[in-house]
């Protein structure tokens, strides 16, 4: 992964856009943590936003740095949300989430953004997305799932957790698999495929809804424009 600075850097350009007055949706990981922590700064300068959180995380970390927030299901919309992502290609701003669990959130709030900033350091970059795509299922379905992902040429496993005994449990109660499918060549097909298998919660495939990418470096950042 990248450096602390290449993703502060990422995280504070993207948090330099917002204006006083704004709803705004806080990702979930450690990029997503520096535009937080920027957006602090913000309100303690008197800047006025409400954030929504993607995560218990992102909503302890913005209740630590004193963002008001409000709760996802008090808002028809937001007008930005920065959030990170585990592969992104710049191009098209398609991105593979769900490194943190949180992407079932995520792309919902994303959703209802006017704007998604995708914030980065340059090891998220790739010309053709090839990470394993995280995909939040019931528990019950976990079963179903990987074969029906198999069928699709994918190889599923389940997510287990680290300090915990037994699986990774997301923030709604439900059991994430990691799948790959090798180069995906067409995200959004994937991705409609994916959606349409009883038992996903959501997928990890972030099409059409970035806005723009910030790729931090250790000297500066690049917007590119979707
Ligand atoms: O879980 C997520 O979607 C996060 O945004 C994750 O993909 C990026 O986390 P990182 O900024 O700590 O790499």
């Amino acid at each position: 992964g990248g450096t602390t600075e290449q993703k502060r850097r990422a995280g504070e350009a993207a948090a330099a856009h917002v204006e006083d007055g704004m709803v705004v949706g806080l990702g979930t990981g450690s990029t997503a943590a520096h535009a937080i922590r920027a957006l602090g700064s913000t309100v303690d300068g008197g800047c006025e936003i409400h954030g929504v959180a993607t995560s218990f995380a992102s909503k302890m970390l913005a209740r630590e740095v004193g963002i008001p927030l409000r709760s996802l299901d008090t808002v028809e919309e937001l007008d930005l949300t920065i959030d990170g992502a585990d592969q992104v290609v710049t191009e098209t701003g398609a991105c593979i989430k769900g490194g943190g669990a949180a992407h079932a959130r995520e792309k919902i709030v994303a959703s209802i953004s006017s704007e998604l900033f995708i914030v980065a350091d340059p090891s998220k970059v790739t010309e053709t997305l090839d990470r394993s795509v995280p995909i939040e299922v019931l528990p019950a379905a976990r079963t179903s799932v990987t074969a029906a992902l198999t069928k699709h040429g994918g190889t599923a496993t389940l997510r287990e957790a680290t300090k915990k005994d037994g699986p990774v449990v997301t923030d709604n109660g439900n059991f994430v698999l990691d799948c790959s499918f090798g180069a995906i060549g067409g995200p959004r097909s994937l991705g409609e495929t994916l959606s349409s298998i009883p038992g996903v919660v959501e997928h990890g495939l972030f099409t059409g809804l970035a806005t723009a990418v910030y790729v931090g470096t250790a000297k500066d950042v690049t917007c590119y424009e979707i």
